[in-house]
């Protein structure tokens, strides 16, 4: 494996850094579909059959087969493999790729008619965990982080007619991979999220960057492959402007704006229209400010609370997998709504850009997160640079989104000065991409006293807010412990409780002291609610979460089989009685 790895770190480095906006406008040829897949376990697609150290040879992406110097492997022939739909994880689609974690060799083709004058980007939603991908026998790059966008430029690798397109695929857990190798949901293995043919003209407007104070407007457009002048125009604001965008292809826009403001309350979108010679791109974007003042959370300048809940990117059904549509995000979202929510932790890792987009539509504020969760390798430079990179990826891609108004680095993380100043420098390093958003990290309570717990952790000098995750009445205690609780929590920050809960199998009832049943549950929620609520300056909650989720920590037969049963929805959509104490919570809070 070391010599894979040290070829795939060194691949790392051709990725692009700049993001790369997918806006309407962009000639884009969804390259989703059925796709022939091999598994390949022992790797044999990379090694050759005595020397694991060897360096993989490009030899290994010819169209049918797999080669071993001049031999043909004839036992691992794409055309006679079966296929998997793209995008979507394997686990959920194969039965004996239910639990499995290693590599598998996908393969389509691409069509392809050359036009003068246009540039050609192969772009991937999502592969989970890392990735190689080759086109027509040349390995394009790697790419390791299974949740956020990447691509490569294809414009000389591409030939007329059919194009071979191969990406190996592994999601083996790693112990200085982010996330590390204990981790409590599914590790969905595959090409997760869409995979598009992008065409560009050759300068083209590869990205752009708004920021809105409340009053004044900054908008920073990047072209590439040259410079020159690009307008700007929000047609609804009358608002019409050139500039130039210099030898470092950037062009920079400042200007007053009085727009109506986007809230949950009035989800407002406006046409942004930016233009070049040759290339043009519509966005739709929201304007709104959001602020700390003291223990308060300001949206507009208004007071706000969060009425959050936190969810795993994973469809609603039977059998659940990773959500590949709109249709899988709507799902989730309409359950959000009707359980009266404003607000929602994507949780632990980035969610698709259908989901972000969907939510920013129906009025969600959304807090993202990449997947330093638990207790990964604080120490490792190559797992800052993983973290720091996904962390970027995610940026990259949300950042002109209105309605994300959290960035948060991590979910319960040990106090040790190694893991500080890791997360301290992912903290400074998003601050200085985006000091308009809000920095957090989901903290857990010390508890040096069990009716006492104190919220102690020195990150809390370096984020907005103050969120941690508590699990009264279920890893701690009973819910009628709640009642003797008393926090001690730093003041001066507005609070938000990532996560509370407990597990009930939906239609599982009997006493409200038998764990499981949907009487304990509701009971939980009562409890908490009615603790939480006496916290000074509690600005919202999140409770986890929305929807049973599968993760391979929870075998317990006939009770979970495979699913974490916090949500407030079965895997199937159906609500537990606790859902509707929630929802009357959340219709009782006025701001
Ligand atoms: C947590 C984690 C979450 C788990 C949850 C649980 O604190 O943040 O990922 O799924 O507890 O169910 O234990």
């Amino acid at each position: 494996m070391i010599a894979l790895f040290s070829l795939l770190a060194a691949l790392l480095l051709s990725l692009p850094s700049a993001a790369f906006t997918l806006a309407d406008g962009r000639e884009c040829q969804s390259l989703g579909g059925q796709w022939h897949y091999i598994v390949d376990p022992m790797d044999t697609g990379i090694y050759k059959y005595h020397m694991t150290l060897q360096k993989p040879s490009k030899r290994y992406f010819a169209d049918r087969h797999f080669y071993s110097d001049k031999t043909t492997l004839i036992e691992y022939d794409f055309d006679k493999a079966p296929t998997l739909s793209v995008p979507g994880d394997w686990n959920s689609q194969c039965d004996r790729l239910y639990f499995y974690e290693g590599s598998v060799w996908y393969k389509t083709t691409v069509p392809f008619q050359r036009i003068p004058g246009r540039r050609w980007f192969l772009y991937f939603g999502a592969v989970n965990y890392q990735c190689m991908v080759g086109l027509n026998n040349t390995i394009l790059g790697t790419h390791k982080g299974g949740f956020t966008p990447f691509w490569f430029e294809v414009t000389d690798v591409l030939k007329e007619g059919e194009n071979s397109l191969i990406v190996w695929v592994n999601n083996t857990r790693g112990v200085s991979e982010v996330p590390t190798i204990n981790y409590d949901w599914w590790n969905y293995g595959g090409i997760t999220r869409d995979v598009l043919l992008v065409s560009v003209p050759e300068v083209f407007i590869r990205d752009y960057r708004l920021r809105f104070d409340g009053s004044v407007v900054d908008v920073e457009v990047a072209l590439d492959g040259g410079s020159g002048s690009v307008s700007l125009e929000i047609p609804e604001l009358k608002i019409i402007k050139k500039a130039c965008a210099g030898k470092d292809g950037v062009a920079h826009f400042r200007f007053k704006a009085s727009p109506g403001r986007w809230s949950p309350e009035n989800p407002r979108l406006y046409d942004v229209v930016i233009g070049t010679a040759s290339d043009r791109i519509t966005d739709r974007v929201g304007f709104r400010t959001i602020k700390v003042d003291g223990e308060r959370l300001l949206l507009n300048d208004k007071p706000l609370f969060l009425k959050g809940v936190a969810l795993h990117d994973e469809t609603i059904g039977l059998n659940p997998g990773r959500c590949r549509s709109e249709e899988d995000a709507r799902a989730l979202l309409e359950a959000a709504r009707d359980l009266g929510c404003n607000f929602l932790r994507l949780a632990h890792y980035p969610h698709s850009e259908e989901m972000v987009r969907l939510a920013e539509r129906m009025g969600f504020l959304l807090w993202e997160e990449i997947p330093c969760y638990w207790n990964i390798d604080w120490t490792s430079e190559e797992t800052y640079a993983n973290a720091e990179n996904q962390l970027m990826e995610m940026l990259g891609r949300d950042i002109n989104r209105a309605a994300v108004i959290i960035w948060s680095m991590a979910n319960e993380t040990p106090c040790t000065p190694e893991r500080l100043s890791f997360l301290g420098k992912l903290i400074a390093k998003t601050r200085e991409v985006d000091p308009t958003r809000l920095v957090s990290a989901a903290l857990q309570k010390e508890k040096p006293d069990f009716y006492h717990p104190v919220v102690e952790d020195e990150l809390i000098g370096l984020t907005d807010i103050i969120s941690f995750n508590q699990y009264y009445g279920w890893y701690d205690g009973k819910p009628a412990d709640c009642d003797k609780i008393t926090w001690s929590i730093p003041s001066g920050k507005p609070i938000v409780i990532s996560e509370f809960g407990g597990g009930a199998l939906y239609g599982n009832h009997g006493s409200d002291t038998e764990l499981f049943t949907e009487e304990y549950l509701e009971l939980l929620y009562r409890k908490n609610l009615s603790m939480l609520a006496k916290i000074p300056g509690l600005s919202g909650l999140c409770p986890w979460c929305l929807k049973d989720f599968r993760s391979p920590k929870r075998p317990l037969t006939g009770i979970q089989d495979d699913f974490n049963r916090k949500g407030l929805i079965d895997e199937q959509g159906r609500r537990k009685q606790a859902f509707y104490v929630m929802r009357d919570y959340y219709s009782s809070v006025r701001f």
